[in-house]
């Protein structure tokens, strides 16, 4: 059994958001085409408290891409981004969200950010969605969304870390490249441990 996690399709992660992603509004088409190919199709949601400690603006004098420690994490600093219930937290308009069977919040922690879909960033909670799919008999994931140098990459790298088949839908993802190439490295890192870079129209072929 397969299934299709959408990743963070949210407006905060699309042009005009306030953490925006280049062309991150060009995943939704192929999110929506490829939802049609799965009996199964789940999404996380970045659902931030408006006073959680990744936003550079809880910290004086901090920055946003500036690094700290945070409860023993190094955790960078964001723009404040998919405040909980604000308009950048919603889905993306015109991504099909009727397709969504569940959606999975993260990052409602205000001392510890989330950035995969299944764990915080110190492996303490779990968000439920590995446990959902398991119930589900799932064996294989389809990856896509936002970004693909952040939380596509550590939703990837934890799928794999619990045993699924684990695809990266490379044409479904953008990158926010805080450094040039870190789309690049997150794909190489992928692929090391054991992901399937694949492209959508090879998928809705197979
Ligand atoms: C994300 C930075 C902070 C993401 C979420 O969805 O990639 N990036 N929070
Ligand atoms: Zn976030």
């Amino acid at each position: 059994m397969r299934a299709l996690i959408c990743v963070d399709i949210q407006n905060d992660f699309c042009p005009g958001g306030s953490l925006e992603v280049r062309e991150g509004d060009q995943v939704i088409p192929v999110a929506n085409k490829l939802m049609e190919h799965f009996d199964l199709v789940v999404a996380t949601q970045d659902w931030h408290p408006a006073n959680h400690k990744s936003f550079a603006a809880m910290h004086p004098w901090r920055y946003p891409g500036d690094v700290i420690d945070l409860n023993g994490l190094q955790q960078i600093l964001w723009p404040i981004h998919c405040v909980q219930g604000s308009f950048g937290a919603e889905f993306a308009p015109g991504l099909n969200t009727d397709a969504f069977e569940e959606v999975f919040v993260k990052g409602t922690d205000t001392e510890i950010d989330s950035y995969s879909g299944f764990f915080d960033n110190g492996h303490r909670k779990a968000t439920g969605l590995g446990d959902y799919l398991k119930e589900k008999g799932v064996d294989e994931v389809y990856i896509l969304g936002l970004a693909l140098d952040v939380c596509v990459k550590f939703t990837v790298l934890d799928a794999l870390g619990l045993g699924f088949k684990t695809y990266l839908v490379e044409d479904g993802c953008r990158g926010v490249n805080l450094n040039e190439g870190d789309s690049d490295k997150a794909l190489s890192e992928m692929r090391e441990k054991g992901a399937i870079i694949a492209q959508s129209d090879q998928i809705i072929t197979s």
